[in-house]
């Protein structure tokens, strides 16, 4: 074998290795409860300390009435809530959806740090990165939904952080 062969040999592998990545990348979790389909839900390594966290998904409606995500369990939370984030003169400002997140037929919901997430309430122990917590999701319609949230390092990806304006 010569150099030039090695070469080849080595490019070739490195580029398996990237496919076999991007492969497990697109392989993102995906689960459906009637007519949702529910992606991805992954939530953020907390700090020491911390008692709260966001969890964050995406939520399709592929049927043909109206759904409503109205909150959800956590075993190492007291509660789950769903909040919605936004900007009100330029406050970071943090607010429950009483009444729960609606999808509409056809519409696809992402929840994720800056905007609409759910909140996990009176954590009891630390949420550790590279880790997963199993929780559920309750819709109105579709009812109790078993969910694993991925747990990414903490502040990642930078959002802002949850705790300002907060008035739990
Ligand atoms: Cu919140």
């Amino acid at each position: 074998m010569n150099l030039r062969n090695i070469l080849a040999c080595a490019g070739t592998a490195a580029f398996l290795v990237l496919a076999a990545a991007s492969a497990t990348l697109a392989q993102h979790s995906q689960q459906k409860a009637g007519t949702l389909v529910i992606e991805a839900p992954w939530t953020r390594a907390t700090p020491g300390g911390s008692k709260v966290a966001g969890g964050f998904l995406k939520i399709t409606n592929t049927g043909t009435t109206s759904d409503r995500l109205i909150g959800g369990t956590l075993p190492p939370a007291e509660a789950v809530e769903v909040h919605e984030m936004s900007m009100t003169d330029g406050i970071m400002k943090m607010r429950r959806l009483e009444k729960g997140l609606e999808i509409r037929p056809g519409q696809s919901v992402e929840l994720k740090p800056g905007g609409l997430h759910v909140m996990f309430m009176g954590l009891k122990e630390g949420l550790k990165a590279g880790g997963t917590v199993k929780g559920t999701l309750v819709f109105e319609k579709a009812g109790t939904v078993n969910v694993e949230y991925k747990i990414a390092p903490i502040g990642a990806p930078a959002g802002p952080k949850h705790g300002g304006g907060h008035g739990h």
